[in-house]
């Protein structure tokens, strides 16, 4: 370790620390815009300016390393008189539109601004250049008369994403961050997981929002609105209401669905559960009759998207199945349209997602199983506490309800999709019971548990060894991918979720600030309050549901039966 002194008090940090990690071990936080732990480090924002004793000049905390004996001042009046200096820069460049913004009350900048007392804003105004907002991809808008070319979002889609659509463009004043060649985004190979959303410290990146669109439905009286709600959702959500991250609001979700005012208030563990039945016999299929492996999951839109893009040859391993969102409303339009009498001209069915992607995905082909498309609009958390807030309702206050039946029961095992390794835990439980004809003694399946971006296990199943791997977010997914092309690892089983973490870690999730982002364990809280659902869930196997038992013997026959073909599979492109 290392001591130094920060505003005369003894700190000790282990050498390689920068200023900044320090600073916080001291319980300082040093104001940062640009900088996300280990994928951009890059000192541009020079927000995190600090003294240190003996230095020509100012130093920028969040890259400068400390050494034996230093001396740092975080908050001199020269140390302030240059943040607020970057402060009024930034504003004379920036659309302060902010009364209406969609980030207002959780905008990085707005919130120093108020800390430095910005109240100058015009101060440096003068020239500007006015952006054209990017509407061009379907999931999102880019604003750029609002970024702060923190470039936040560039390294999210490059060095996480490892796909690396946005950059800078131009140079010094006409800086811009966009998609080459003019290009709109949509015109890019961007696969629309919104982790560059989720990092944007102000309001240039958001979702389209299809709120309005929502409450408008809701007032017709000739639609049947029915909305269901991704297992993740349930995670994140109580964060936009100053809930700790970690904190499980399932009961108080649904309720405020009813209280919205939807006709029948479900939830995608129901479907979840219905894709485990359907993959499951696909994968007992291929492995027995000699089908393409390995199998690969595909309820992430994200990553299906980027299969088709950067590994068009693999689409084959792609699992035939819907993802769970496009199942429910398969099913809704269908099964359970005709069970209670409603056309399903008039029924609306709505999701509720931790993703952004998925608004890409209700516009594919071929997710439109009862002739009518499975899904109508495709909103994120986000977006839902927004139309809670706009409701007037006090979500705080709100007692836990349940949500309705028969759509709206799930295992144990769907709750779980939403974190890295879910899918395949969940669909091991079902897989391997019938592939041995006997219960499973532990339900756990650890090895496939955890943030880590890869993972593998490998499990004896009647005597035939089932080799399996994980992986969550894009980079990640390549790694893998590459070695299985090349020869250097065979799996049988593979599951992806395009966002790292899986989909408590959504584009579409509430956003936490850079500060949280680098110091919280955002996805293993979120992951946490899944997997204690599912211990306390008294149905933990997709194949005990007794609304998916109902499901099969009433209408759909067996997993992979005609009919549940197709209702629930779907096709890829190259
Ligand atoms: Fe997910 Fe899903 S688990 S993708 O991560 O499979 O978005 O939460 O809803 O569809 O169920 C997201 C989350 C879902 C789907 C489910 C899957």
């Amino acid at each position: 370790n290392i001591t130094i002194k920060i505003n005369g008090t003894e700190v000790s940090a282990p050498s390689g620390s920068t200023i900044l990690e320090a600073a916080r071990l001291a319980n300082i936080e040093i104001p940062t815009l640009c900088f996300l732990k280990d994928i951009n480090e890059i000192g541009a924002c020079r927000m995190c300016v600090v003294e240190v004793k003996g230095a020509r000049t100012l130093v920028t905390a969040c890259v400068y390393p400390i050494n034996e004996g230093m001396e740092v001042f975080t908050n001199t009046p020269k140390v302030i008189e240059s943040r607020r200096k970057t402060l009024q820069l930034l504003l004379s460049i920036h659309d302060r539109k902010c009364l209406s913004c969609v980030r207002s009350g959780n905008c990085e900048l707005q919130k120093l601004c108020k800390e430095y007392k910005i109240d100058d804003e015009a101060k440096y105004d003068g020239e500007r250049i006015p952006y054209d907002l990017d509407v061009s991809a379907a999931h999102m808008v880019r604003d750029n008369n609002k970024c702060i070319l923190c470039r936040r979002c560039v390294a999210a889609c490059e060095k996480v994403q490892n796909i690396g659509v946005i950059g800078a463009n131009e140079r010094g004043f006409s800086t811009f961050i966009g998609s080459p060649f003019g290009m709109g985004l949509g015109e890019t190979s961007c696969v629309s997981c919104g982790q560059c959303i989720a990092v944007c410290p102000t309001g240039a990146l958001y979702e389209k929002d299809y709120t309005s669109e929502i409450f408008e439905a809701i007032a017709d009286p000739e639609k049947y609105v029915i909305v269901q709600t991704a297992p993740a959702v349930r995670a994140g959500l109580g964060e936009a209401f100053g809930y700790p991250i970690g904190t499980d609001v399932e009961g108080k979700l649904a309720a405020a669905l009813k209280k919205l005012g939807f006709d029948k208030v479900f939830d995608t563990n129901f479907s979840a559960d219905l894709t485990i039945m359907e993959e499951a016999n696909e994968f007992l299929d291929r492995v027995q009759n000699g089908g393409v492996l390995p199998l690969i999951t595909s309820c992430s839109p994200g990553w299906v998207k980027y299969c088709e893009h950067y590994f068009p040859d693999m689409t084959e391993n792609l699992s035939s199945c819907k993802s769970p969102q496009q199942m429910f409303g398969a099913i809704a339009k269908s099964y359970y349209a005709e069970k209670m009498g409603i056309p399903k001209e008039k029924m609306v069915v709505v999701s509720v997602m931790p993703c952004t992607a998925k608004k890409f995905e209700i516009g594919r082909d071929h997710e439109d199983g009862a002739g009518v498309p499975d899904v109508d609009i495709a909103i994120t958390t986000r977006e839902l506490a927004r139309m809670i807030e706009r409701a007037g309702i006090r979500f705080t206050e709100l007692a836990d309800e349940e949500f309705d039946m028969p759509l709206g029961l799930g295992t144990g095992a769907a709750v779980i999709f939403g974190a890295t390794g879910g899918v395949m835990e969940a669909a091991l439980r079902t897989a391997v019971e019938k592939l041995t004809g006997e219960e499973l003694e532990k339900l756990d399946f650890a090895d496939v548990r955890g943030i880590e971006g890869i993972k593998e296990a490998s499990y004896n199943v009647a005597g035939m060894e089932v080799k399996v791997a994980v992986a969550s977010g894009l980079g990640n997914a390549k790694e893998l991918l590459t070695k299985v092309k090349n020869g250097e690892a065979d799996y049988h089983f593979i599951e992806i979720m395009g966002c790292p973490g899986g989909c408590v870690n959504g584009g579409g999730q509430p956003q936490q600030p850079g500060y949280i982002r680098n110091t919280v364990d955002i996805r293993g809280k979120r992951a946490e309050v899944l997997y204690n659902i599912d211990k306390n869930n008294p149905i933990r196997k997709s194949h005990e549901n007794p609304a998916i038992i109902e499901l099969y013997e009433t209408y759909l026959g067996e997993p992979g039966s005609h009919k549940a073909h197709e209702l629930l599979h779907t096709t890829y492109v190259k």
